[in-house]
């Protein structure tokens, strides 16, 4: 199997979704360093962003994109449910990263040390839901780890290293997924 490099900076919720994932399936990988928004950012990634990851020549960004190609491509635990319907509620839940919780919880909170009510009702909206899914379920779909939940755990560290712990309150059903994540050594291995 050719050598994988992961560009993008370490602080990035995205990068550690990818760092995450070749953690939990032992890959070897290297972090490489990108000059954000110059010229040799768009040669990797055409709208600038992280992460991008690049095996032999080809070049891939998306970091669902590059989920599902780790996943696939390398021995270890599958991080996907073979079931088709389970496989789809999982796309669902990166899709929800993706397009809401990446939005409330990490754009919004990243604009300001002092977020407004606005925002941090949206912030406490979100998280409801997901303590909601969370609650008698180990991981977001039961008792696996999946991809999903290595999208979530990176917006949500993020979330709470920002926020005061008020915003967090009475989610106990995510609180004990928080605890579980944190005690993997995928976890661990990417907090810098
Ligand atoms: N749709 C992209 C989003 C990636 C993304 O937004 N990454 C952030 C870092 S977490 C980024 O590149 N931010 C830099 C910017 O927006 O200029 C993906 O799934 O990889």
């Amino acid at each position: 199997m050719k050598h994988l490099e992961l560009f993008g900076f370490a602080g990035s919720t995205y990068v550690r979704t990818a760092r995450m994932i070749c953690e939990e399936k032992h890959v070897d990988y290297q972090l490489k360093p990108l000059e954000v928004r110059e010229e040799s950012h768009r040669v990797l990634h055409p709208f600038m962003r992280m992460p991008v990851m690049r095996i032999g020549n080809t070049i891939l960004y998306e970091t669902s994109a590059i989920a599902t190609y780790i996943d696939e491509s390398f021995d270890g635990t599958r991080l996907t449910p073979s079931e088709p319907l389970a496989r789809a509620q999982m796309h669902q839940w990166i899709s929800t990263c993706n397009d809401y919780l990446y939005r409330d919880l990490v754009q919004a909170l990243l604009k300001s040390d002092d977020p407004s009510d606005e925002v941090l009702a949206a912030a406490r909206q979100d998280l409801e839901i997901v303590d909601r899914q969370l609650r008698g379920n180990l991981f977001l779909l039961g008792g696996e780890i999946y991809l999903c939940d290595l999208f979530l755990a990176p917006m949500i560290a993020y979330a709470k290293s920002k926020a005061k712990t008020s915003l967090f309150q009475g989610l106990d059903g995510l609180s004990a997924w928080e605890d579980r994540l944190e005690s993997r050594a995928s976890y661990s291995a990417t907090q810098s």
